[in-house]
Order: structure tokens, then C-alpha cells, then sequence
């Protein structure tokens, strides 16, 4: 990506409202894998469907709970970067900033983004497969997964499959906030997960502009004002230096 648009510079800096939606790129400069791309991405060597639904846990209970097991040692030991940090700085900069992510590696949060909107859950938090409720805590009886101490039931990550419904609050809100959007600036993601790859096109039918962020074109591409070429830790906080420069 060579000159930042000025137009695009100029409509970030006035923008009251703005409602960014984050993907796993921003993650992969911290060493966390995608999900779609074609030589690293999760699904280039796992299959969703044994891993990632309702079904697949159902049939195979621990292979999803170690699967998750070592994607959480994955978040663990991965730090946020810039492009997380660069949020941080808009948010403090944009009266009215919603942060929305489809990523549950909580690196927004240890970047220190406040009031993160987690559309696909927290690969961090367990809860109860029978009743969903939150668990966080459990005997280490030997068997994977462990069981709820309330019901018995297997335990799961606090993670949305595919066929299962989002959090209604985190819907509700994200909602809210695309078609209250002046810009929503979409980072890092694939958009073919929906209900999430809908919220820019919300903005869109409400008057805001898109703004994409990613080294490849998506489908989104053609619905946004400008849609940048790079990498997250590059665009992001040379987008923020030239918006408020100081
Ligand atoms: C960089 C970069 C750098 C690289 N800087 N960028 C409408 C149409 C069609 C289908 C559907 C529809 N509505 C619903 C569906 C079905 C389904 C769906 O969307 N399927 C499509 C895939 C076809 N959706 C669902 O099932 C959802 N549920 C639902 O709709 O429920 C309805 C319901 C209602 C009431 C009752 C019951 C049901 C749930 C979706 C859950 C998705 N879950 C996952 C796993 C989460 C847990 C886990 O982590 O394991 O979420 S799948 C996976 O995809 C994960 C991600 O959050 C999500 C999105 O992926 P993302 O973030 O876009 O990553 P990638 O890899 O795809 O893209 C990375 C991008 O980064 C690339 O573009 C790179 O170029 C870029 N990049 N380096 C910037 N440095």
C-alpha cells in the first residue's frame, strides 16, 4: 500500500461514531493462525466440521476439547501487536468507538481494548455443554473433557460453532453500533462468516462508509469506500498517525 487517500484520512478524523470489526488477521502477526488461508489457515489442515460444530463434540468430545486445548496454549503464549494496540489508541481518540470481534483470542482485551464485543465467544472461558452456563472451575478427575460440577455434563469452550446461535447481547449490540457507524473499518477478516460479514453492509444501508484492511481482496471488497492492501500492523498505525497526526 503506497499513500494513505486523503479523503479517507479526512473522513477518519471527523467520524464521531466509529465500529471497527476485527478478524483473525490482526491476530496472525502474533503468531496466531487464520482460520481460511490456503497454506496456513486452521482449515487448510483441520476440517471445521470435526472440529468446529455442535455435532463433531457430540461424536468426539475430547478431540475437540484438546483440539481447543492447544489453541488456547496457542492465545496463551501469543502478545498483542500493533494493530491490536493501534484500537486502543482510536478508541481514545473516536468520541463514540465500538470495538467488535469475531476473534475469541482475547488479545483486544491484553492489548488493552475496554468493552470488546466477542461475536464467536472466548476461547478462555468454559462453560457447561448441557445448560451453556459459565464454569470456572472443576475437579481434575482424568476425564477429557471434565465434567460440569453442577450437572456432570461434558464441559466446552466458550467458542460459537457453526449452526450455533451468537451471544443475542453481542448481536444486539454489534448491530446497534454498525448502523449507528459514520465509518466502520473492517480488519482482518475473510468476510464469509456470517451473521459478522453482514455488519459492514449494515453500516452501508445506513449512510456510513466501510473501510477494509486486509493483504487480499474479500467479498466485501467491492462494498467499501477504500479497501487498503496490507497488513493490519502496518495500515492501522499509519492510518492513525495521518488521521491525528501529533
Ligand atoms: C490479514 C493479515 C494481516 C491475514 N492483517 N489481515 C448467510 C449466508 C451463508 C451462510 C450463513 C449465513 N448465515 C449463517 C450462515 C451459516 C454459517 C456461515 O456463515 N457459514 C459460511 C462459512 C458459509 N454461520 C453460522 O453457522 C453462525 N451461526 C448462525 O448463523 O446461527 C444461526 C442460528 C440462529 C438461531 C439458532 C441457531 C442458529 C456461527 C458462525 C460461527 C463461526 N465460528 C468460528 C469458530 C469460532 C471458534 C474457534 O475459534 O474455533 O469462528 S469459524 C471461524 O471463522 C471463526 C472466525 O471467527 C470466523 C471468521 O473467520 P475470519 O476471522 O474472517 O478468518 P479467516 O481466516 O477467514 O480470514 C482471515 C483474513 O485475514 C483473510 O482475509 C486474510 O487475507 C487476512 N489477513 N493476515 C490483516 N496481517
Amino acid at each position: 500500500m503506497d499513500r494513505l487517500p486523503e479523503d479517507l484520512v479526512n473522513a477518519l478524523h471527523r467520524a464521531r461514531r466509529i465500529m471497527a470489526l476485527t478478524g483473525a488477521g490482526i491476530s496472525a502477526e502474533s503468531g496466531m493462525p487464520t482460520f481460511r488461508e490456503a497454506q496456513t489457515g486452521l482449515w487448510a489442515r483441520f476440517q471445521p466440521e470435526e472440529l468446529a460444530t455442535p455435532e463433531a463434540f457430540e461424536r468426539h468430545p475430547r478431540r475437540v476439547w484438546e483440539w481447543y486445548a492447544w489453541r488456547r496454549s496457542l492465545a496463551a503464549q501469543a502478545r498483542p501487536n500493533v494493530g491490536h494496540r493501534t484500537l486502543v489508541g482510536l478508541a481514545d481518540r473516536v468520541p463514540d468507538f465500538t470495538l467488535v470481534t469475531q476473534n475469541v483470542d482475547n488479545l483486544h482485551q491484553r492489548a488493552g481494548s475496554r468493552e470488546v464485543v466477542e461475536l464467536h465467544g472466548n476461547i478462555l472461558r468454559t462453560r457447561c455443554s448441557q445448560d451453556g452456563g459459565p464454569v470456572t472451575e472443576w475437579a481434575d478427575g482424568g476425564t477429557l473433557p471434565p465434567l460440569c460440577p453442577r450437572c456432570g455434563a461434558p464441559l466446552r469452550p466458550d467458542v460459537v460453532w457453526f449452526g450455533e446461535a451468537l451471544p443475542a447481547d453481542a448481536v444486539a449490540h454489534a448491530w446497534r453500533a454498525a448502523e449507528a457507524a459514520e465509518l466502520c473499518l473492517v480488519v482482518g477478516t475473510s468476510a464469509l462468516v456470517h451473521p459478522a460479514a453482514s455488519l459492514p453492509l449494515v453500516t452501508r444501508e445506513h449512510g456510513g462508509l466501510v473501510v477494509e484492511v486486509n493483504p487480499e481482496p474479500t467479498p466485501l471488497t467491492p462494498q467499501a469506500a477504500w479497501s487498503l492492501r496490507g497488513r493490519a500492523g502496518d495500515v492501522l498505525p499509519r492510518l492513525l498517525a495521518a488521521a491525528w497526526p501529533d
